[in-house]
């Protein structure tokens, strides 16, 4: 063989290991490729399956610690001191349940009447007090309770600085749409409110939640930590920033037993005409729950409500990661 078709066979012969090789690349690529998704899709299965056995457990640990403690819920309860662990088929699950229900529910600016639904005034006061003392103009304030009112309620006569169906489905408004006539399922409802648009989102978000009942404000003093300054002093037309956070500073660990025994730690204070409940237990729970398994994480946002005879409800589910 001459030594120039020597060199043609060998650049051939490397011209198809070359190919060859990128052959392979492609395949392996394809091949890890379809392994990393078949392994996510089992992951994904994995999770909504964790997250339904969790609820499950969850709801059971809360039934039962509701049955023992009836009246008193507080910050050293195990069951919303500790974080849970468990670990399903390789995948690790941390579980955390909290009391949920110390926020100012914006469905309690209502309540039903007859039917219908109308202003709670008691709510309506408290909801005031807390963007006041978030330095929310008085007249945004105004605007901001009418136009929720007008939103929840079945008529479609404006309140005083309310907006009703003619504004949300007319030409100023894009794209149309009718109020909803309804409870908010969600505080993201708010946000199609045009006088909450006027304010940073961050005062609702931090305040408010949207739990699935028209009844007065309520919540457990015994879970509420120092930061919940705002929403203790917006229950009271009497009790200052600095005497919340007083109050805050001193609920102990094992909470108070009642209202008498909650007074009596305060005998200066004026808790008189109450724009809420102040309560020691809670039925409402958000339980989070984490999932790691190799490079993937997922998790979920639960939150539950439990009825008479403690019987509990799932009222809103959230997933990210799958
Ligand atoms: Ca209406």
């Amino acid at each position: 063989m001459s030594s120039s078709t020597k060199g043609v066979v060998l650049i051939s012969i490397l011209l198809i290991v070359l190919l060859l090789s990128s052959v392979a690349i492609l395949f392996g690529n394809k091949y890890l490729l379809s392994l990393k998704r078949a392994q996510y899709i089992e992951f994904q299965s994995l999770s909504l399956n964790a997250f339904r056995n969790i609820e499950a457990l969850s709801k059971e640990k809360i039934k039962k610690e509701l049955r023992f403690n009836k009246n008193k819920i507080s910050k050293n309860n195990p069951l919303l001191k500790e974080s849970f662990y468990y670990n399903l088929n390789g995948a690790d699950i941390v579980v955390r349940i909290s009391d949920a229900s110390n926020c100012l529910n914006i469905n309690s600016i209502v309540l039903i009447d007859n039917g219908e639904f109308v202003e709670n005034k008691k709510s309506t006061a408290s909801i005031k007090k807390i963007l006041s003392l978030e330095e929310v103009d008085n007249n945004v304030i105004e605007e901001i309770i009418d136009q929720v009112i007008d939103w929840i309620d079945y008529d479609s006569n404006p309140r005083a600085n309310g907006l009703e169906d003619y504004y949300y489905s007319g030409p100023l408004h894009n794209p149309k749409e009718y109020t909803g006539m309804r409870l908010m399922v969600s505080i993201e409802e708010l946000k199609s409110i045009p006088a909450v648009k006027q304010i940073d989102w961050s005062i609702m978000q931090k305040n408010f939640c949207a739990l699935p009942e028209a009844n007065q404000i309520s919540i457990n003093i015994n879970t509420l930590n120092i930061n919940d300054d705002y929403l203790l002093s917006s229950l009271f037309p009497n009790i200052s920033l600095q005497e919340a956070k007083y109050i805050l500073d001193n609920i102990p660990d094992s909470g108070f037993d009642d209202l008498i025994n909650f007074k009596n730690n305060f005998p200066d204070m004026n808790f008189e005409d109450a724009y809420g409940e102040i309560k020691f237990n809670s039925n409402i729970y958000e339980i989070n729950t984490e999932i790691n398994f190799e490079d993937f994480v997922s998790s979920s946002i639960s939150k539950l409500i439990f009825e008479g005879n403690n019987n509990g409800f799932i009222i809103s589910r959230i997933y990210n990661g799958i």
